[in-house]
């Protein structure tokens, strides 16, 4: 009767679900088979993928759900995170800004900003290869090869064209060997050469590439320190892979314009030159002498060129050594509660003011001290240099009241102020992952969760993340600007850090300014051991 019929439904409904579990469990532990186990086993395979010229690796096709099978807080955990805000970022721009230089995080507008390169593109496209986001990046790499358009590229900045575009291109080059890449980059080394024709060959500011007419913003034709002396390691990689007398040539003025500067760097500067060159004579017109910006990555390219040419090129060994120990001798204060500071001087003045952007000298450091000739008292110098200027780094965020940190501290007897907003910058995350690769302390880690846990908190925006407005703020005010460096570095740096050393080591890769990996001894045919 009914009562049987209802019997045989329950336990059928019984067995439904008993087997809808099953199912469920089976189909669950299948994901988390590709899912938490690729994470952690098959890494590998993705970054073995990475440089050997395969297609895009299988094993790097993970999708989202990984994170729900991860112990909340573990390392994987936390590089899902990490990827996932790079998806998050990526799908903004690609949303609402796809092809101009960069979006507007807040109001999802794009920008051209840098002359309409497609900048976030270009700066990205290698860190979406790297984090296995495969969708994404074919759709990037396509972009690249269809729709990249040099002829209506206007007015760029031929330091930030270097460092985002063509390191972008180059570095993505190495990483896939797909020559798409190294095409679009020598285009874009040939569109620069006018850059160079200048009395000492120390390049324009600017130029609108697509009529070749470069020019300068101030009128005294003076170039700043670190947009003359950061072009080197990109046009030396694409060198190594072109055959063309003319990107060869283009490589050589770039590295001419090192040796203006270090014939003018006399004695008295301590191997650390002023901010400003006239490019006319190329005497400095100015008495500023910064290792933070305008000066910066200067000082960052004379020790990875050393790195680059596999520790050969002994004169950018010694113009080298010869800041750090300026630094040591002029720069740097340790203050009575035992920060150390590195300031910047107005002649003789010392100006008790520490960027933000500082915060690249500790990675420096820590990837060349194995190779320096040193004692070990020099060693311990070295070593104790990176850790001390890196535990600064994360007081600029831990003394914040937002957490964030600002452009720079002043330091007034003692007394940190905070200024600025924080721009999204890497610098310090930079720092925190060069120390955590050599020393495999936890705290580095922890401080990069921190900065990070900072940037969800605070710079997540409808559209990516965006850069807020003084830092000093409990709660600080978004300024509706992602800078395209935030995928290229700050990501990737937060990304790597939760990563085995075996992603990018640091015995074949040296990163340029932007963050792109270039091989070391590229010269050595891919595949054969370093
Ligand atoms: C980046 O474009 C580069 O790191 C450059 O060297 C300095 N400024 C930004 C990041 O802060």
């Amino acid at each position: 009767g009914g009562g049987g019929w209802m019997m045989r439904r329950q336990k059928d409904l019984l067995k439904w679900l008993i087997s809808c579990w099953v199912c469920s469990e089976l189909i669950l532990s299948c994901i988390s088979d590709i899912g938490t186990h690729d994470l952690r086993k098959k890494d590998g395979i993705c970054l073995a993928g990475v440089g050997t010229g395969m297609d895009f690796p299988m094993a790097c096709k993970r999708t989202e759900v990984n994170i729900v099978h991860l112990e909340e807080n573990s390392v994987e955990w936390r590089r899902e995170k990490v990827r996932q805000a790079v998806i998050h970022a990526w799908e903004g721009y690609e949303r609402s800004a796809w092809g101009k230089d960069e979006v507007l995080p807040v109001t999802g507008e794009g920008v051209d900003n840098f002359g309409g390169v497609g900048t976030t593109i270009l700066d990205s496209v290698g860190t979406l290869y790297l984090l296995g986001l495969s969708e994404q990046y074919e759709r990037a790499r396509n972009w690249v090869r269809d729709e990249l358009d040099w002829s209506a590229v206007g007015d760029v900045v031929i330091f930030e064209t270097v460092i985002r575009a063509l390191g972008g291109l180059v570095s993505t080059y190495e990483l896939t060997r797909d020559r798409v890449f190294l095409y679009r980059a020598e285009e874009l080394a040939l569109l620069l050469a006018p850059a160079f024709d200048t009395p000492t060959g120390i390049p324009f500011q600017r130029c609108f590439l697509n009529v070749s007419v470069c020019y300068f913003r101030d009128e005294y034709a003076s170039a700043l320190l670190a947009e003359a002396g950061s072009l080197q390691l990109e046009l030396r990689a694409l060198d190594f892979h072109s055959n063309n007398e003319e990107i060869h040539r283009i490589r050589l003025m770039a590295d001419h314009v090192l040796d203006v500067i270090h014939d003018k760097t006399t004695p008295d500067m301590n191997g650390i030159p002023p901010a400003k060159v006239n490019v006319n004579s190329g005497e400095f017109v100015t008495n500023y002498v910064t290792l933070g910006a305008p000066s910066d990555s200067y000082f960052e390219y004379l020790a990875k060129l050393w790195i680059q040419g596999d520790f050969q090129e002994t004169k950018y060994q010694s113009r080298y050594v010869a800041w750090v120990e300026g630094m040591l001798k002029k720069m740097l204060h340790v203050s009575e509660a035992g920060d150390t500071f590195v300031f910047e001087r107005a002649g003789d003045a010392v100006v008790t003011k520490m960027d933000h952007f500082t915060c690249y000298i500790p990675g420096v450091l820590a990837i060349t001290v194995d190779y320096l000739d040193l004692s070990i008292h020099g060693r311990r110098i070295f070593e104790e240099l990176a850790v001390n200027i890196t535990r600064t780094c994360h007081l600029m965020y831990s003394k914040s009241p937002s957490g964030l940190a600002g452009e720079h501290i002043r330091i007034h007897r003692d007394r940190w102020v905070i200024s600025g907003g924080y721009e999204l910058r890497p610098e310090a995350i930079e720092a925190f992952f060069y120390l955590w690769r050599r020393t495999k302390e936890d705290k580095y880690r922890e401080w990069a969760w921190e900065v990070f846990e900072k940037i969800e908190q605070f710079c997540r925006a409808p559209y990516g993340y965006s850069t807020v407005l003084h830092s000093r703020a409990r709660h600080p005010r978004q300024d509706n600007v992602m800078h395209s460096f935030v995928i290229a570095e700050t990501f990737k740096y937060l990304y790597l850090i939760f990563s085995d050393d075996d992603v990018l080591p640091l015995d074949t890769y040296v990163f340029n300014t932007e963050a792109h990996p270039l091989r070391i001894r590229p010269e050595i045919p891919w595949g054969e051991s370093t």
